[in-house]
This record gives structure tokens, sequence and C-alpha cells, in this order.
């Protein structure tokens, strides 16, 4: 049965747990709703400060997470927790590990965990994390923490839409070659050396420094990204890692930076929106005889396929 939007809207705007997991499970499931349902969110979003998390698989996402989510409730912070995943298809629940590890937090009313998968999105990743994070927001989240799983260009992607990207390494492994591999060293504002309790924790923290170049000048507003040192599992230094965000929260809203991001992640929103609908009615046009005739003029030699590309991009967009 179609949801009631507007009501739907109201109860996640009074933090109904119900109405915030409905709303999420419509952005997963790229509901037509969607239209209705930002229409409605967004005069009520903006407040949420989201942070991303990324990094390998296993170095202790969920675990940092969970002990954040503790550290901000400590801090009456109202907190909101995406878990996405992009290489799995909808799940519409909880991922097994998560789960457990969020378990702690089930029954607190300031706290909603989520996870969503977006395999099958056309371009959804670009839009279905901002959107989701938007519902929590307007349901009142002061923080939204957004773990992404695995360390792919999607998940780049993802943490480099959030205000604060946290970018986690375990000591040894080379896990910070592969993180310079995978491109997401660039997108690290706070760095995290998890399971710190391990042999090469400092070794580490020295090889990010320098690959960092944090030893080298910088341009005087440049942020120099922090390295903290963390054993999640025991929460220890999860109220430094706090800090170093609320640092770079204070330093993004006094450079100007914070209200960049934000903007910069909705116009990516838009682009996602736009080709999907654009790729939408290619798909239709597949069936459509006007592609066909195209193709049978170039197989003809009568047409070439730029042209051909021009003069449907032009009847898709209206200007034929
Ligand atoms: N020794 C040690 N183990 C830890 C620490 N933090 C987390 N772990 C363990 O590492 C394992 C993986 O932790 P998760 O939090 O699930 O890691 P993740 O990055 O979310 O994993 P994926 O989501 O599967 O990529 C679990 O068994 C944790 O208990 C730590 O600081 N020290
Ligand atoms: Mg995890």
């Amino acid at each position: 049965m179609a949801p009631d939007v507007p009501d739907l809207v109201d109860r996640a705007r009074q933090g109904q747990p119900r109405a915030v997991a409905r709303l999420i499970s419509l952005v997963e499931g790229a509901s037509p709703q969607l239209r209705d349902v930002m229409a409605a969110l967004a005069p009520h979003s903006g407040h949420a400060y989201v942070v991303g998390l990324t990094g390998p698989p296993g170095v202790g996402k969920s675990t940092s997470t969970s002990a954040l989510v503790t550290a901000y409730r400590k801090r009456g912070k109202r907190v909101g927790v995406l878990a996405v995943d992009p290489s799995s298809p909808f799940s519409g629940g909880a991922l097994l590990g998560d789960r457990i590890r969020m378990g702690e937090h089930a029954s607190d009313p300031g706290v909603y965990i989520r996870s969503m998968a977006t395999r099958g999105h056309l371009g959804g990743l670009s839009w279905a994390a901002p959107q989701a994070v938007r519902v929590l927001d307007a349901a009142g989240c002061d923080v939204v923490l957004v773990e992404t799983v695995g360390v792919g260009q999607s998940e780049v992607d993802i943490a480099s839409q959030a205000d604060t990207s946290v970018v986690l390494l375990a000591p040894g492994a080379g896990d910070g070659i592969q993180a310079a591999k995978a491109g997401i060293l660039e997108i690290g504002d706070v760095f995290v050396v998890n399971k710190a309790d391990r042999d090469g924790a400092d070794a580490t923290v020295r090889e990010l420094n320098h690959m960092l170049g944090l030893g080298e000048a910088r341009e005087p507003g440049d942020w120099r990204p922090s390295i903290v040192k963390t054993v999640a599992a025991r929460a220890e230094g999860v109220d430094e890692v706090v800090e170093a965000l609320e640092k770079h929260h204070a330093w993004m809203a006094e450079h100007g930076v914070l209200d960049r991001r934000r903007s910069g992640r909705a116009a990516r929103e838009v682009e996602a929106i736009a080709v999907t609908a654009l790729r939408e009615r290619i798909g239709d046009l597949r069936e459509d005889r006007r592609l066909g005739a195209l193709g049978e003029r170039i197989a003809a030699g009568t047409l070439d396929p730029y042209t051909a590309a021009d003069q449907l991009v032009a009847e898709l967009t209206g200007q034929g």
C-alpha cells in the first residue's frame, strides 16, 4: 500500500523510529514517492553534522561507529547511523555483524541505526546516501555517522559526501599503502589508526604522516588532517576522535568550507537524479522505433553515430 507521505514525514519529524525506517526504505527502494518525501523534508534539513567513516574490511568501522555513538550520547546528542553497502542488493535489514556491534544502542530512543543496500540503483549511490541522511537529519539527529562497507570508488564517493570524512586504518598489513592506492587518503579529514593494541600502530602513524606530507608546510587556512590512535573495542581514544571531529567541524564553519561541501554534495545529488532520469528515458528508447531507425541509418552508412547521438540527446532533452 502506498504510504501517506505527509503523515509519514510528520511522524518522522517527531522522531518516531518506524516512520524514519519507512522513509529510508523508500529511499532504498527508489520509490516514486521519494519526490514528495524530499519536497516535504527540504525545509527541515541542514541541521545534522554528517561524518563518513571508511576503511578496509574489518578495520573496526562498526566498532568505532558504535563507540562514537556512545561518546556523542554522553554529550547529549541525538545520533543517526547509516551503514551503506554498495555491493549488496536491497536488504531491508541490518547487516548481521553490525546488528551485534550496535546492539547496545538498540533500546536508546536517541539513536537511529539503519543499514542500506544500494546495488542495482542507477547512479543510486550519489543520491541514496544523501537522501537517507536527509531523513535522519529531519528526524532531529544532531550527528549522522555514515559507515561504508569496503574500499572502492563507490565507497570513496559516499565518504566524500560527508561533512567530515574519517579514514580508518589498522597497524601492519600495509593498510596505508592500500588506502593510498584506493584513493582514500585524499578524502580523509581525520585519520584513525585503530587496533592500536596491536604492534605497529606508531609505525602506521609515521607512515601516514609521511604519506600525507604532514611534515611539510601548508598554506595558512589549509586543514591539517588529524591522526588519532584508538582501540575501538575498548573505547580508547574515542574522545580524542570526537575532539578531532569537533575541531574539523569548527574549522569548516569558520572557513566557509561546510557550506561549500554541502552545496557541492547537493549538486552531485541533482546531477545523479538527472542522469538517472535520462538513462531511464534512454532505456525506454531501446524499445523505440526512433533509436532503431537511427541504427539502421548508421549501418547503411548514411549517418554517423555522433550525429545520431546528438539527435537523440536533443530529443530526450526536448530541444529536438
Ligand atoms: N584488537 C582489536 N580488535 C578490534 C578493535 N576494534 C575492532 N576490533 C575487532 O575487529 C573485528 C572487525 O570489527 P568491525 O567493527 O566489524 O570492522 P568493520 O570495519 O566494521 O568491518 P566490515 O564492516 O566488515 O568492513 C571485530 O572482531 C572487532 O571486535 C581494536 O581496537 N582492537
Ligand atoms: Mg562494519
